[in-house]
């Protein structure tokens, strides 16, 4: 009985993911669905990420928590269009949810839309959002281990971006181990390594980006 509801929710989540899915490739926009730990650095990569590409891609925000407004307040001081979702206690987006708050965003007028998940590497690898591209977020003071202990959102994810790397030399993070442990799990996976408070690796990381927001842009 608990499987079959469960088959059920999964069920109901794909298919509003695929009515997200169509709404994006109507508009003609590349959806991002961020993910991490909590505290990975979510907010602090679509913070740099705007500022760096704002003048030349037209970026819009949904951020999801479980409670507060603090990310949507940091995002929105950028001049761009958020919406915050507040999951009340569920640890995950849902198609539904992303489906909601898409209402309230001026979808003709975007060309990215970058998702923050709820801080959390189990549940939001569960549910398509309707997304085009996963990215996933791993931080140095987190451990090079985890993607043998969640593998289910490493190997899914489409890009992979090595947080914090200014804390490489604080810690026993061994970048070719995590390099090694996730390419066997994920060979097509495209890794980049950077920090949001240095700013070292923003560049390639926001130009592979705006190559994915043209490649969007110019399908028939
Ligand atoms: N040293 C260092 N700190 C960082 C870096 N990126 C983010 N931080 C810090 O890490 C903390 C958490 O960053 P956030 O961007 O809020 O992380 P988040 O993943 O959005 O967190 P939740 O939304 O709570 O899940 C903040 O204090 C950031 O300043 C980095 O590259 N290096
Ligand atoms: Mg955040």
């Amino acid at each position: 009985m608990e499987v079959k509801v469960l088959e059920g929710v999964f069920d109901a989540n794909r298919k509003k993911a695929e009515e997200n899915r169509e709404l994006f490739r109507r508009h003609g926009l590349l959806a991002i669905n961020l993910m991490a730990s909590p505290g990975a650095g979510k907010t602090s990569l679509i913070e740099r990420t705007v500022a760096l590409l704002k003048d030349r891609v037209r970026v819009g925000v949904i951020e999801g928590d479980i409670a507060s407004t603090v990310d949507a307040e940091k995002v929105k001081a950028h001049g761009i269009p958020v919406v915050q979702i507040n999951t009340g206690g569920a640890c995950h987006l849902d198609a539904a949810m992303i489906h909601q708050a898409l209402d309230h965003l001026p979808l003709p007028e975007l060309e990215l839309l970058i998702i923050e998940n709820v801080g959390n590497l189990v549940c939001p690898a569960e549910f398509d959002l309707g997304e085009s591209l996963k990215v996933t977020i791993l931080s140095v003071a987190e451990g090079h281990d985890k993607p043998l202990k969640y593998p289910l959102i490493f190997t899914q994810t489409d890009a992979l971006v090595l947080n914090k790397i200014d804390l490489l030399g604080m810690s026993d993070f061994d970048l070719d181990v995590l390099r090694r442990t996730v390419l066997t799990m994920n060979p097509d996976v495209a890794i980049f390594e950077l920090s949001c408070r240095t700013g070292q690796g923003l560049e390639s990381w926001a130009g592979w980006l705006e190559g994915m927001v043209r490649r969007v842009k110019s399908r028939p």
